[in-house]
């Protein structure tokens, strides 16, 4: 932690220093990282103002881990302010507290005493590059692998199945309550980010976390209807476009489907509709990896990735190739142009 940082809470560090005695030589997801958690934990009490920031095109763990904390810092009477680029999915609005987040323009951070990214490891796809290099206390909890860490705290466990498993952990260990509504957070974040408890990532480590936010009054059923088992026209219309556009490239294995900006405006679809698309078209058996192009917006294209652990291939280093990232089984990029067919090839040309 930095010099000044540490000046600033040293009134209570001493006692709280001790408290990390009772955690240390502890098992589990955070075992090892006693040290980070314990500042994190000393830097978010001594706060009174923290910012929360979440990545563009928020999904159900960015959302659900910063509402979970928010709500957690607000009942310690802290002020707080959830940030995200971009505006959060209709299929999240059941989420408590969701009205609240700010979208587009961030707040000023330094009015803030603690600015913390969740789900994100970069401060560009927080969109808040540029403006808290120079803050004092910066903390990022994430579960994505990065090259360098931006953040003065960094809790980066990639062995978390979603940013919101890192922060239920940290919760547990902190011995911070868990209200209903911090439950039912956090579950989403775990409930989506593991694609239904039906990815690799599904340990039994993290059903047993699963069933514990239950007791606190989360509602499973509620939160799997909400995000998954509730489709509009528009969105089936969407479904149907990139399932009828499905193409298999023998060679490398991939099967690859494409939406294009003119599409989403037929259907009247937006990308959230398209959510769960590129995990279908990894269902073909053949399938080496599936990769979803989508132009959202005119000249603007977002590609999803996705394989599966016995398939032998890491879609973050495709990622990585056209400037995105990611983990191993599941990645993005995104890259500026038009998706075009001619003689029923498609081709990225530029703008
Ligand atoms: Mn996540």
């Amino acid at each position: 932690m930095e010099q000044n940082t540490q000046k600033r809470f040293s009134a209570s560090w001493t006692n709280l220093v001790k408290r990390r005695e009772d955690w240390e030589g502890q098992s589990g997801l955070l075992g090892n990282l006693d040290l980070v958690v314990h500042d994190i934990h000393v830097s978010l009490k001594m706060a009174r103002s923290v910012l929360i920031g979440t990545h563009e095109h928020p999904d159900g763990d960015a959302l659900g881990s910063a509402l979970a904390l928010m709500h957690v810092l607000r009942l310690q009477g802290k002020e707080v302010a959830v940030f995200a680029p971009d505006p959060a999915p209709e299929m999240f609005k059941f989420l408590p507290g969701i009205e609240q987040v700010v979208y587009g323009v961030p707040p000023d951070p330094s009015l803030f005493d603690v600015v913390v990214l969740l789900d994100s490891t970069t401060t560009e796809r927080v969109r808040l590059d540029g403006l808290i290099e120079s803050h004092p206390l910066t903390i990022c909890i994430d579960h994505h692998v990065h090259d360098a860490y931006q953040c003065k705290l960094n809790l980066i466990v990639p062995e978390a199945a979603a940013t919101a498993h890192i922060l239920t952990e940290f919760f547990n260990k902190t011995n911070t309550p868990i209200t209903k509504d911090v439950a039912t957070c956090l579950l989403t974040g775990i409930f989506t980010d593991t694609g239904s408890f039906m990815h690799d990532s599904t340990s039994p480590e993290i059903l047993k976390l699963a069933a514990a936010l239950m007791g606190k009054g989360a509602r499973l059923s509620h939160i799997a209807h909400e995000t998954y088992q509730k489709k509009e026209l528009p969105g089936l219309k969407i479904w149907g476009r990139a399932l009828s556009r499905i193409m298999m490239n023998e060679k490398t294995g991939a099967t690859v489907s494409i939406i294009t900006a003119d599409d989403l405006a037929e259907c009247g679809a937006t990308l959230d509709d398209l959510s769960g698309v590129v995990n279908m078209l990894n269902t073909l058996p053949e399938t080496k990896f599936a990769l979803l192009l989508t132009e959202y917006e005119k000249g603007k294209i977002k590609g999803s990735l996705r394989s599966e652990p016995h398939k032998g291939v890491d879609v973050s280093a495709i990622a990585k190739k056209f400037g995105g990232g990611g983990h191993k089984l599941a990645a993005g990029f995104e890259v500026v142009g038009h998706l075009v067919e001619s003689d029923g090839q498609w081709r990225v040309v530029a703008p």
